[in-house]
């Protein structure tokens, strides 16, 4: 007989209704034998296929290659790998999916419709029009399943980190000997771009240095690029420099579904410390043989090919055609999916009786604002600049609010923001809520955005106006090195969505 209990919580401010049903769940994760349908999960590579290009074909632009080319790994991720629940898209315990790689939209679109999130074929027909779900570039809060607003490439795998160190914070936090309730990991899919980025580097040098193992870099190495091959601006070997990081590296071919499940179910379980670097090597724009390889092949000039690439990809000559045995597969998972989610919220049910304190924090029940009506400005008794005032407030806060955390890029002494009192976050105090980032400002900013789409935790980040990252166009616009930075502006933004638009960009980097 099943159990069945009615329940109903708020999670993040939203109300969620839920039957428990007591049956036994099939994990994934727990290392059991598992049946991988892979005659499914290839036919949906090519299904996805067909939405991509469906998608870039009714906007007449977008961008085919590293879309097309991850169809294999966005088979393996969203078919089996990640854990999720698209009726539930904020489910405390979900593994966080960052494409970092934003340009690559159509593939996230492609692969949320597939696994049953709220994104509808009208949604991808809607694909680049303005106020659609399905911006040119991924908009967190625009469409479920979208962790972090991508498109400036590396931003994303930074964000990735911040969302990791959440991961750790919470897991220590509120993990308690009697109940698990956090346990998820952060996968962000990069491409060669990304990992050029500076930002990546700096990120992923703190990852490596604070053993985040929560977080599984996917890298789409198509050693192509915009204006062509990666060779005329790189020769590092990626491997040893991530090794170099600390990371787990493992090379395999993007194009397997089977080496790609193997390796990754492989690193996921490896709990060592060590971030991990899954480098997929792949083909951009994978199905349209006449640009397939090519740079062409990266944004729209595959589109006059898709009608011949879809007959020989043997998709039907129909617009976002989806199989009916997809659906089945995908319907499926969707039942799986559910059962691991109710066998979590009952853990998580049990959890919130027995640590209502702890239940209270996390839901944020507390109000931070009324506290700080108590705050006593009389107190300094004197002029005082405005970041030590800040940095009564935030320790005043921090007293209240136990999700506050901060850092700086090595000027706590200067930005005055470290919580006294409190430890650093390191790799063997996740509980520290002073985070230490190093001389990394670029980095600092994208991470911390990271920890804020996840919504846990409360972070605050500091350093000074001269060394954020414009710097080199401020200096530039001082005339001081004597040199002029051009500045383009996106004349299409619309397409592109808000990550294009000009908005305050120009004032900053002109101050
Ligand atoms: C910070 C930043 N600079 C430049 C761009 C413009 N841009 C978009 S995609 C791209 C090339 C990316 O190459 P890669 O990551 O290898 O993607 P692929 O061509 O393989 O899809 C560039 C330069 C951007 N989106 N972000
Ligand atoms: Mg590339």
């Amino acid at each position: 007989m099943e159990d069945v209990v009615q329940n109903s919580v708020e999670f993040h401010g939203k109300f969620v209704h839920l039957e428990l049903v007591d049956s036994p769940t099939k994990r994934l994760r727990s290392g059991e034998e598992f049946a991988y349908d892979f005659n499914a999960l290839r036919e949906a590579a090519i299904i996805s296929k067909g939405l991509v290009c469906d998608q870039i074909f009714h906007a007449q632009s977008g961008h085919l290659g590293a879309a097309l080319g991850c169809s294999a790994i966005g088979a393996a991720l969203f078919g089996y790998l990640l854990r999720f629940n698209p009726m539930e898209p904020r489910w405390l315990n979900r593994d966080r999916f960052v494409l970092s790689c934003g340009h690559a939209s159509a593939f996230l679109y492609a692969w949320l419709h597939l696994a049953g999130y709220d994104l509808t074929l009208n949604d991808l027909k809607n694909f680049r029009k303005a106020h659609s779900r399905t911006p040119g570039h991924p908009e967190f809060g625009v469409s479920d399943g979208v962790e972090c607003t991508t498109g400036p490439l590396g931003q994303g795998i930074a964000n990735a980190v911040g969302l990791a160190i959440s991961g750790k914070k919470s897991e220590a936090m509120f993990n308690t000997d009697g109940q698990k309730i956090f346990d998820y990991n952060i996968i962000c899919l990069c491409g060669d771009g990304c990992l050029q980025e500076g930002v990546a580097s700096e990120a992923c040098s703190l990852a490596g240095h604070l053993n985040l193992d929560n977080l599984i870099l996917i890298y789409d190495r198509n050693n192509i690029t915009i204006d062509g091959g990666l060779s005329r601006s790189q020769s590092e070997n990626v491997e040893k420099r991530f090794d170099a990081y600390g990371f787990e590296v493992e090379i395999i071919d993007g194009g397997s579904i089977e080496q790609i499940i193997a390796s990754y179910s492989k690193l996921a379980s490896l709990k060592n410390g060590k971030p991990k670097l899954l480098i997929t090597d792949t083909v951009i724009g994978d199905g349209i043989g006449e640009v397939a390889g090519t740079s062409k092949a990266h944004g729209e000039a595959g589109i006059k090919f898709i009608k011949s690439a879809k007959e020989k990809l043997g998709l039907p000559d129909i617009d976002f055609f989806v199989s009916e045995s997809v659906r089945r597969f995908f319907d499926g998972r969707l039942s799986e999916r559910l059962e691991e989610y109710e066998s979590w919220y009952r853990i998580f049910d049990a959890w919130s009786r027995n640590n209502p304190n702890l239940h209270r924090i996390l839901l944020k029940n507390g109000d931070i604002c009324e506290k700080l009506e108590k705050f006593e400005c009389e107190k300094f008794g004197k002029k005082v600049s405005t970041r030590t005032a800040n940095g009564e407030v935030m320790q005043f806060l921090a007293g209240h609010d136990p999700l506050m955390v901060t850092g700086s890029a090595d000027l706590f002494s200067s930005t005055k923001n470290y919580l006294d009192g409190y430890s650093d976050f390191s790799a063997d105090d996740r509980s520290g809520r002073n985070v230490e980032f190093g001389v990394r400002e670029h980095a600092m900013g994208a991470i911390v955005n990271g920890t804020c789409y996840d919504g846990i935790f409360i972070p605050r980040a500091q350093h000074f106006w001269c060394f954020s990252i414009t710097c080199g166009r401020r200096f530039a616009s001082c005339r001081w090195p004597g040199f002029t930075h051009f500045i383009s502006l996106h004349t299409t933004p619309l397409r592109l969505g808000k990550m294009a638009q000009p908005t305050n960009r120009l004032k900053l980097c002109l101050r």
